[in-house]
């Protein structure tokens, strides 16, 4: 049984705090364009569960697979999307990762392994274990990690994507991100159980609850899935505590949040906390800020990118949407 509490590599902390940092600015990025009515998309914000994502997509290699949703800027970014690909598909510009065509929902980029983003609630799961069936025959060594919310584990394709996955003995992750609301709706008033990872139990599969805003806690225990799953030992079904720092979509109201729980959130927000654990471990000041500096010039660049890129032309509309173009 790994040590939960070892402490990676400086190395791995390091990159773990860059895709951290890469998501918080992103993330707050967007809001403020949205803000200043610069931009105007569905967009749903991450803020409070980035250090969740980073130290999941930390664990895996480039090839392997994710599949996440509408909430899945921070996954898409700390998989390896490039900032400039994403803000384009974002912004519906013909140079973004799906020409401008698919938009904030439907964000895929197979050359980091991002395979699908989906807006139907656990309508990811069985796709994931698609793909890695695909890898478990083609032997690829390939692991698909899934990301989805806890109101996504009262869905009935969570079930049935968990007991195949169990009997196949799937290279799949299946990652819940439990931010203690689904829409509008909190966890005990939606959910029969009082931790996801006890239904891990009712499909014989491996189930473990981490702490996703702590990256120590959450990069041990990802990796150690990741290595059953590389190992063919089977999947494994994380359910990684966080907390939803803002309202279920940007601008949305979020005053049905106890403000209790609100304070407790903002006085636990996992990204200046790493901040200061990285520092109390004797890593420089200079060398934190000098990442923040790179992740913020990476953003202006991808912003001004996406800004002057084209939107694409009419005569795409029905291109890509099936295999061959479809006459007009
Ligand atoms: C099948 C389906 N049912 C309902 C919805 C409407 N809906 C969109 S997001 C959401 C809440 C999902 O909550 P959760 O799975 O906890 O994810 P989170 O938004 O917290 O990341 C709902 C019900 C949907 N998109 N798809």
């Amino acid at each position: 049984m790994p040590d939960q509490n070892a402490v990676p590599d400086r190395a791995i902390l390091l990159d773990i705090f860059r895709r951290t940092t890469l998501i918080n600015r992103s993330d707050e990025r967007f809001r403020a364009l949205l803000t200043q009515g610069k931009l105007a998309i569905v967009y749903y914000p991450v803020r409070g569960q980035e250090v969740l994502s980073a130290a999941m997509m930390a664990a895996l290699r480039p090839d392997d697979y994710l599949i996440t949703t509408y909430r899945g800027v921070g996954d898409q970014l700390a998989k390896g999307i490039p900032s400039k690909l994403l803000w384009a598909e974002f912004t519906g510009r013909a140079t973004g990762t799906c020409k401008g065509k698919g938009g904030p929902m439907h964000i895929t980029h197979p050359e980091t392994g991002v395979m699908v983003t989906t807006g139907v609630v656990g309508s990811g799961l069985p796709i994931a274990n698609g793909l890695a069936i695909a890898s478990q025959n083609k032997g690829d060594g390939r692991v698909t990690v899934v990301s989805f919310g806890d109101g996504a584990s009262n869905i009935g394709a969570f079930h049935e994507a968990m007991n195949m996955a169990q009997l196949w003995k799937l290279p799949v992750i299946f990652l819940c991100q439990n931010n203690k609301f689904g829409e509008h709706t909190a966890f005990a008033d939606h959910t029969s159980v009082p931790s996801i990872v006890d239904r891990a139990a009712g499909y014989g599969m491996k189930g473990v609850k981490t702490d996703g805003n702590d990256p120590v806690a959450m990069y041990n225990t990802a990796k150690a899935a990741v290595d059953r799953a590389r190992a063919g030992d089977g999947p494994t079904l994380i359910e990684a505590m966080t907390f939803r720092m803002l309202g279920h979509l940007f601008g949305a109201d979020f005053s049905y949040v106890p403000k209790e729980m609100t304070a407790a959130g903002i006085a636990d927000d996992p990204v200046p906390a790493f901040r200061r654990q990285l520092l109390e471990m004797q890593v420089a000041e200079a060398e934190l800020a000098a990442i923040e500096a790179e992740v913020e010039a990476e953003i202006d660049e991808a912003v001004t990118f996406a800004m002057e890129s084209p939107f694409p032309e009419v005569s795409e509309l029905r291109l890509d949407v099936v295999a061959q173009e479809i006459a007009a």
